[in-house]
């Protein structure tokens, strides 16, 4: 069962680069912290990134929010991204036909697939939309697809869910992972489980997300890789509280690989 091996086992059993890479870095840094970067102003992100980015995997960004985005700030987050080794997500969550995502991708003013190491994608559309992602660049790319979601009353089936990990099957180079919250969705050891809606201090928001605990989320669900947002982007001291998410969800897995 993949719950049971390691990230550099992992690895080695990865068909998509990004995958491979990624479990690298959390074997290499020992942390299997995403931190979801939802600020607004790209000079926050910045210092906050270069505050914790040594204690995380993964960035996720929402480009879409920014107010001064620019393509400055894309150098200055790929610099980051080499100096303190993390890959960057972001977290677009294409949901329309192959056609118009292949230029939401490519296009426009975010330009996404120059800079992002991976990105989400919802499997709604259909096929069309991972073939779309899947020509739209040269260099190793991932995605992320969602087959569940952590927010209350989301109209996600089993089915759906079922039904999109089979889509994924037959893009083994292109698929880096699920978002997901259950151990179950998948087995490919090679893939990983991305999951959000992770916080210490409460167990829910005001606009329906759900919110469980490391614990919860590592050794009963399967999580591989955990997204945290306002539970650290909002504490009083972030790299504190960073370095404490990181701990907490460590010992998890040292805890889930060790049987
Ligand atoms: O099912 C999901 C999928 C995603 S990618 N639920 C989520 O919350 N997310 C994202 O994770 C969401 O868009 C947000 O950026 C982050 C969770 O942030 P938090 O502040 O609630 O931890």
């Amino acid at each position: 069962e993949r719950m049971f091996l390691s990230y550099e086992k992992r690895a080695e059993l990865s068909t998509n680069a990004i995958a491979k890479q990624l479990f690298n870095i959390m074997a290499a840094k020992k942390t299997n912290l995403c931190l979801s970067v939802d600020l607004t102003s790209s000079t926050k992100i910045l210092d906050l990134i270069e505050k914790v980015g040594n204690h995380v995997c993964l960035i996720k960004t929402h480009v879409d929010i920014i107010e001064d985005f620019s393509s400055g700030f894309v150098s200055s987050l790929q610099h980051l991204a080499k100096k303190l080794n993390f890959l960057i997500l972001e977290d677009r969550k294409y949901a329309d036909i192959g056609h118009t995502v292949s230029l939401q991708y490519t296009r426009g003013l975010y330009n996404v697939s120059d800079w992002a190491d991976c990105v989400t994608c919802h499997s709604l559309p259909g096929e069309g939309i991972l073939k779309a992602l899947n020509g739209a660049s040269n260099t190793d790319k991932g995605v992320f697809l969602l087959a569940e979601m952590s927010s209350e009353g989301n109209l996600i089936t089993q089915q759906y869910t079922q039904e999109t990990v089979k889509m994924a099957e037959k893009y083994a180079e292109l698929i880096c992972g699920f978002v997901c919250q259950n151990k179950d969705t998948f087995k490919n050891p090679g893939i990983i489980q991305l999951t959000p809606g992770v916080q210490l201090e409460s167990s829910k928001d005001n606009l329906g997300q759900v919110y469980n605990t490391p614990e919860k989320v590592v050794l009963e669900n399967g999580g591989d890789v955990m997204v945290v947002g306002r539970g650290i982007v909002a504490a009083k001291n972030s790299e504190i509280q960073a370095v404490l998410y990181k701990d907490a969800l460590w010992k998890c897995y040292t805890k889930r690989i060790s049987g």
